[in-house]
């Protein structure tokens, strides 16, 4: 099949997710096209199955916002066209599934017919879809798409909550590709980052306010308190300044490591005790299941999807959100003696393989396959 993946191509988990999903797809014998405006972070090499296809957005200065969604609509209508494109999956609704449907409009006046498969991710629904000035556009695009799926339960159900939609979403989880954190690092340099005798702790996110880093900081406060560690600060964001202010006033800054973005999540997961997700709103939290599928336990909130990846009591602990007390306290029951700490270890290894990429996408080859039937039969 020729698909043509729309995906943002930063560090945020819809477009790792997108870019992961392109790479097995075509590993498949799928052929797949990205068109975003930047090559993915997650995609190295382009090959006879892999194509990248960048948006340019000429700037113009009667505009104050360059229209990036007219460029892509534009960018899809001649991609499909040249390639012979013939499905096309959205990963985000935000400005994607709307621009794919005014692509598909545009090619249907020239009489090309391509479906539209429409991921949504989380923030585009809980966040920023549900503001009232997109709404009406996400809702549209939402009902408009030929199929419509979502990375965790919780967030159909919010989608079904927050907007009128009157069409099925079907749940497809994210997943992992296990072999790659099957790695044996026989050294990952742990003694660069932490004695012996130190727990290591790790944070990896875009420090979005979302994201309640502070709260990341005071469970660390409290762990550091009890034993002996180091915190690991993986991304850049907005929350980023007033952290590591935050760590000056709690006298720990030779404690913790700003490492801004990273190319190398598998080796700091693989020095990793303990992963802290103790986030506001999670649709699904890739990250956790990342740090799982290299045995590292998780302390997260129980907000969305969060608790159908993190298995309280087994993989990791979950609490209400803004319960620092009781994300320290289950912090330390984990970190404090080592036999504790390697079972909850294993079974957050255990609980990874649950979204193994190899179970995982064959659900969207069979959601491909069934909207293009569907579509060529209307
Ligand atoms: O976490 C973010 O803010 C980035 C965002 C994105 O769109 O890339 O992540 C969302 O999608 C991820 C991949 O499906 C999920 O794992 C994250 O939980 C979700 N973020 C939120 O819901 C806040």
């Amino acid at each position: 099949m020729k698909i043509g993946i729309v995906c943002y191509p930063t560090f945020g988990g819809s477009g790792v997710v997108a870019t992961e999903l392109g790479l097995e797809l075509s590993k498949r014998g799928h052929e797949i096209h990205f068109i975003t405006y930047s090559q993915p972070v997650r995609l190295e090499l382009l090959s006879k199955n892999v194509h990248f296809h960048e948006v340019h957005v000429p700037e113009y200065p009667l505009f104050l916002y360059q229209p990036y969604e007219l460029a892509l609509s534009s960018k899809l209508v001649d991609m499909v066209k040249l390639h012979g494109i013939e499905l096309l999956h959205v990963h985000y609704a935000i400005p994607h599934a709307y621009a794919a449907y005014m692509a598909q409009q545009m090619l249907m006046d020239e009489g090309v017919l391509i479906p539209i498969v429409t991921t949504l991710h989380g923030t585009d629904i809980t966040l920023v879809g549900s503001h009232p000035f997109y709404k009406p556009a996400v809702t549209f695009s939402i009902n408009k798409s030929d199929a419509v799926t979502s990375v965790s339960a919780s967030l159909k159900e919010d989608t079904m909550r927050l907007f009128n939609i009157k069409r099925d979403i079907q749940v497809i989880p994210n997943f992992i590709d296990l072999e790659k954190y099957n790695h044996n690092f026989t050294d990952c340099q742990r003694e660069m980052m932490a004695a012996n005798d130190e727990r290591i702790i790790t944070h990896i996110s875009n420090f979005r306010e979302v994201k309640r880093i502070p709260d990341v900081i005071k469970i660390f406060y409290n762990i550091q308190k009890e034993l002996p560690a180091k915190l690991m600060m993986v991304g850049e964001g907005p929350e980023k300044e007033a952290a590591e202010l935050l760590v000056e006033e709690l006298g720990i800054s030779n404690r913790v490591v700003f490492f801004g973005k990273s190319h190398e999540i598998d080796r700091i997961l693989c020095f990793s005790d303990l992963f802290l997700l103790p986030s506001k709103t999670e649709s699904f939290g890739l990250a956790a299941l990342e740090a799982m599928a290299s045995s590292v336990p998780v302390i997260s909130t129980n907000t969305g999807g969060l608790s159908e990846v993190n298995e309280d009591g087994f993989s990791g602990f979950l609490s209400d959100v803004g319960d620092v007390k009781e994300m320290s306290e289950n912090a330390v029951k984990i970190l404090l003696d080592v036999d504790t700490l390697n079972q909850f270890k294993a079974n957050a290894k255990a609980q990874s393989q649950k979204f193994d990429l190899r179970n995982i996408v064959p659900m969207y080859e069979a959601i491909y396959e069934e909207t293009l039937k569907s579509f060529m039969v209307h």
